[in-house]
């Protein structure tokens, strides 16, 4: 039915005479069995999954399945996966077929896929696959909980600073229950003037890292500056990743901000209510590294391809530590802190 190429546009042949077959057959996808499996070697599962436990802090997902389509012309073409959210049909990520080729009315799918940058918790695993016409199956999915090795906690319930490697500013630094976002006690830390914080060791040339904590700014003011409040810190004492607060008049917004062989990519400024907030930043070394900043359980911010693969992280910083302006006035209020790979 293609018209036949003519050197004058404009000019289109005699249409063939045939049969046109139109698919409108939808696709079908079995129910996805998704267990979690300790490695992942090139999409292939480098241990057998079957006769032994995945250890408890696996990040790779076995994906099992089997695509069908009926009538005539049935043809899988293509199947895709993605967790959670639909971003749209054809825009999850491809899952290949199991004996290497989509070229049949049913095709089986087992792959490995990585969780490795998924946040820790249960997720909603989609399948969905494609037949040659372009007609998308309705997905199926399978629970899947991931979990990721801890690194280091405090809620500040001992009603001191101990559990930190240290703390810089002590005077401004207070424990108090007034400060208590969750339990008996919280972190004030003083937005004004000079570095309020505490740092922790654990990572120690880590290349994955995830931190959560509560963060209410408390009507505290940066001075227009982006005061960070969080950040994590290579060997040599530069920043690779943070979180910054900055408020001006009635506005009040954060960011994050991570290193790359160039500089700093920077995410949008977020606003944000003056009210306690959960706050979860993942942060990946990688030839596509990564920085993620979740707002209250939703994606924020996604700071992708950052090309910092040599990056290692080796402490964090929790409180006012950079960018502190003059004109800054209050304290705010920080709880919760919890970290892992
Ligand atoms: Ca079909
Ligand atoms: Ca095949
Ligand atoms: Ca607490």
């Amino acid at each position: 039915m293609r018209p036949a190429p003519d050197s004058t546009a404009g000019n289109w042949s005699d249409c063939a005479s045939g049969n046109l077959v139109i698919d409108t057959t939808v696709p079908v996808v079995d129910p996805v069995v998704a267990n979690l499996v300790d490695a992942v070697a090139g999409g292939r599962v480098r241990r057998r999954p079957h006769g032994r436990a995945a250890s408890r802090y696996a990040t790779g997902v076995l994906i099992q399945t089997r695509g069908a389509d009926h009538g005539v012309a049935a043809r899988i073409a293509r199947a895709e996966w993605f967790i959670d959210t639909d971003p749209g049909k054809g825009k999850g990520h491809a899952l290949p077929a199991a004996d290497g080729r989509f070229d049949s009315a049913t095709e089986r799918i087992r792959t490995v896929v990585s969780a490795k940058r998924w946040l820790a918790g249960t997720h909603t695993l989609y399948v969905r696959v494609r037949d040659l016409a372009g007609n998308w199956s309705r997905p199926t999915s399978a629970k899947i909980t991931v979990r990721f090795r801890p690194l280091f906690a405090d809620g500040f319930e001992r009603g001191n600073l101990a559990a930190w490697s240290a703390a810089s500013g002590s005077r401004r630094l207070r424990v108090t229950k007034g400060a208590a976002l969750e339990g008996r006690f919280g972190l004030q830390a003083a937005s004004a003037g000079a570095a309020a914080f505490v740092a922790d060791r654990s990572p120690q040339k880590r290349d994955s890292y995830r931190a959560s904590f509560v963060f209410d700014p408390n009507g505290s003011r940066t001075g227009g500056e982006g005061q960070v409040v969080f950040s994590g810190l290579g060997g040599g004492g530069g920043t690779l990743f943070a979180l910054q607060h900055r408020t001006s008049g009635a506005s009040r917004e954060i960011r994050v901000v991570a290193r790359t062989p160039r500089g700093f990519a920077a995410g949008e400024w977020l606003e944000l209510a003056d009210a306690p907030h959960a706050i979860d930043i993942a942060w990946f070394a990688a030839g596509d590294g990564e920085l993620d900043l979740y707002v209250d359980g939703t994606t924020a911010a996604q700071l992708r391809n950052l090309r910092n693969g040599k990056l290692r992280l080796e402490t964090v910083r929790l409180g006012p530590s950079a960018n502190l302006d003059d004109s800054a006035r209050g304290a705010m209020y920080l709880d919760s802190f919890t970290s892992s790979e």
